[in-house]
């Protein structure tokens, strides 16, 4: 180990460390902007481009950045003296002085850490004059908004979308003030393979990356007297909500949240739980009906793929062409939701579909995109109108002057809001695999679970695979969340399968829908994501269904409305295509 001193503090620290990890042993503070460590989840942005985290190293005569210098023995650091603080107030200012100052009209405002560290240095005016101010026009993709002028350089966004995704549409261009992060060629972000996944917003320390702002949408439909607005909500959504308020992360809000959707003026509010109990029924049928070819030697698309995570769907269709025909037909939940709700629930109401309205609060900006794919509409008339994601709620919450923190708890509406746990856990990683296994296990053996929790695929590892016991057969099932990790698990299957899994469920976000993009912002603290995770299975563990095939207002949408899983009508509305 090494030894070294930090303001007058010593710390023992492995070779190889930073000056960063050893303040950070001690509690001692010191201010970053591009520096980003997530190693848990393989995000380490270590560019070194901002020089905030500047200290002073005894017996050097230049400042060294913290979270880029590595310790060596004996190492005297201060990291508050009037040459630092000083050096760190011109890098803020350097930074300010090409930077659009409308932190007034700002999506991050609030939220943005540069704003953040000037009101930290003190910083009242402006003293560097003779710059020529970057010019980036904003950029419009359907889920995210690109403000190239507020980009600092960071590259945090880079360095997610390359390394922890491998989409690999993010890079350094340009030089000097024109210096910006962009597709290659500057090529628009919307004609690039990026898979909407948003991870590089949920990155950006500044405004330079947000999301398509859609609440005054969905203020307009819940102001027109004509319309019937009906909401779903995500089953992630409830344990991050409440951050947006004050909450700690993971704070169950569930019921808070359907009466402050109430108070805004939905007519409906239902759950996204129900839709993910249902993809259970379409997908385990499907998996058995393909499973029960294997078995019996016929030629079968293997392993299966979950299809719920639309940024996982762009990735697999502008990556694995050659992939296409294994991932499950069944749409996302999101989407069964929508097709249900304009159809069995609106011909209920005995209403046509363009009279109502369907809205999602989603934790995912890839859901927006997904909403707007002309599949999932019928002449024109989208199933799911408009997606805002767990902070636009925030947003909408706030503006309507409701405190979350203090509303009575209310239940969701029947039918579209009767949901079962196995639908609450599709928010993490394994979730979709455990509900599925749940509904194929009793399906298949006609036998009641004795443990109802499949703790083999239960974790944060990146890529976990394991062996599930199916009434005699051994079902080999992978997980990944995370791109990157998804990108290893589909270069296995295409090297032919060595490990022979039947069943793979992919998430884009690492940590699954609670780690998406439309969360409140984790600023960095891997934790965040694991209490989100916890929450979810604590407060699964205390509801009493379970398992999808129990849920009863599934079962009467089958027995009235659709048959049976996999029948044609379900195949029309439950199901779809995917694109090469
Ligand atoms: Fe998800 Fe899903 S779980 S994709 O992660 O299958 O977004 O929460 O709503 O559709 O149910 C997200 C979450 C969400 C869908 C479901
Ligand atoms: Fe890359 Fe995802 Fe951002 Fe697209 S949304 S640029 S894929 S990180």
């Amino acid at each position: 180990d090494i030894k070294i001193t930090i303001d007058g503090k010593e710390v023992e620290l492995p070779i190889g460390s930073t000056i960063l990890q050893g303040a950070q042993k001690l509690g001692i503070h010191i201010p970053t902007l591009c520096h980003l460590d997530l190693h848990d989840i393989k995000m380490v942005n270590q560019s070194a481009s901002c020089r905030v985290c500047v200290v002073e190293v005894e017996g050097r005569r230049n400042l060294a950045p913290a979270c880029a210098t590595p310790v060596t023995n004996g190492m005297v650091i201060r990291t508050n003296s009037i040459k630092v603080l000083n050096a760190r107030k011109t890098v803020v200012e350097l930074l300010i002085s090409d930077h659009p100052k409308e932190c007034l009209t700002c999506s991050k405002s609030g939220h943005c850490e540069l704003q953040d560290l000037s009101e930290k240095m003190g910083i009242r005016n402006i003293n560097i004059t003779g710059n020529s101010m970057s010019t980036y026009k904003k950029e419009y993709t359907t889920s995210i908004i690109r403000e190239m002028d507020k980009c600092i350089m960071c590259r945090r966004c880079e360095t997610m979308c390359n390394n922890v995704q491998t989409v690999g549409v993010l890079s350094g261009i340009n030089r000097g003030f024109d210096a910006v992060v962009a597709p290659a060629f500057d090529e628009k972000l919307e004609d690039t393979v990026c898979t909407h996944c948003g991870q590089c917003v949920a990155v950006c320390p500044v405004g330079a990356l947000s999301e398509e702002d859609s609440t005054w949408r969905v203020v307009e439909a819940l102001a027109d007297p004509e319309k019937v607005v009906v909401v779903q909500t995500a089953p992630a959504t409830r344990v991050a909500l409440g951050e947006a308020f004050g909450l700690e992360p993971g704070t169950v809000v569930t019921g808070e949240m359907v009466a402050a959707l109430r108070r805004l003026g939905f007519n409906y509010v239902f759950d996204t739980d129900f839709a993910a109990d249902l993809t259970i029924m379409e997908e385990g049928t499907e998996l058995l009906g393909r499973l029960d070819k294997y078995l019996a030697g016929e030629e079968v698309a293997l392993p299966i793929l979950t299809s719920c995570c639309p940024a996982w769907v762009n990735f697999i269709e502008s990556q694995y062409h050659e992939l296409i025909d294994i991932p499950s037909s069944a749409r996302s939940p999101q989407q069964m939701f929508g097709a249900v709700a304009k159809t069995y629930f609106a011909e209920k109401l005995e209403i046509p579909r363009e009279k109502l309205v369907v809205v999602s609060i989603m934790p995912c900006l890839a859901k927006k995109f997904e909403a707007s794919r002309e599949e999932f509409s019928v002449e024109g008339n989208p199933d799911v109108d408009i997606v805002l994601s767990t902070r636009e709620l925030a947003h909408l919450i706030k503006r309507a002057n409701l405190n979350l923190k203090e509303l009575e708890k209310e239940e969701y509406d029947n039918p579209l809001g009767i949901s079962t746990g196995a639908g609450l856990i599709f928010g993490v990683t394994g979730g979709v695999l455990e509900a599925a296994l749940r509904t194929s296990y009793e399906i298949k053996t006609g036998k009641t679970l004795e443990k109802i929790e499949f703790e083999q695929v239960r974790g944060f590892d990146g890529l976990r695979v394991a062996s599930v016991d199916l009434g005699g057969i051994t079902l080999n099932v992978g997980l990944a969340h995370g791109l990157g990790n998804a990108r290893d698990l589909l270069d296995e299957i295409k090297d032919g399968n060595p490990r022979n899994l039947h069943a793979i469920e992919v998430m884009a976000c690492p940590g699954g829908c609670i780690g998406g993009a439309g969360q409140p912002y984790h600023h960095g603290d891997v934790n965040v994501l694991k209490k989100r995770t916890a929450s979810i299975y604590s407060e699964e563990k205390n509801l009493t269904l379970r398992k999808s095939h129990e849920n009863p207002a599934v079962k009467e949408l089958y027995e009235t409305y659709l048959g049976k899983p996999m029948s044609e009508k379900a195949h029309h509305l439950l199901h779809t295509h995917y694109s090469k």
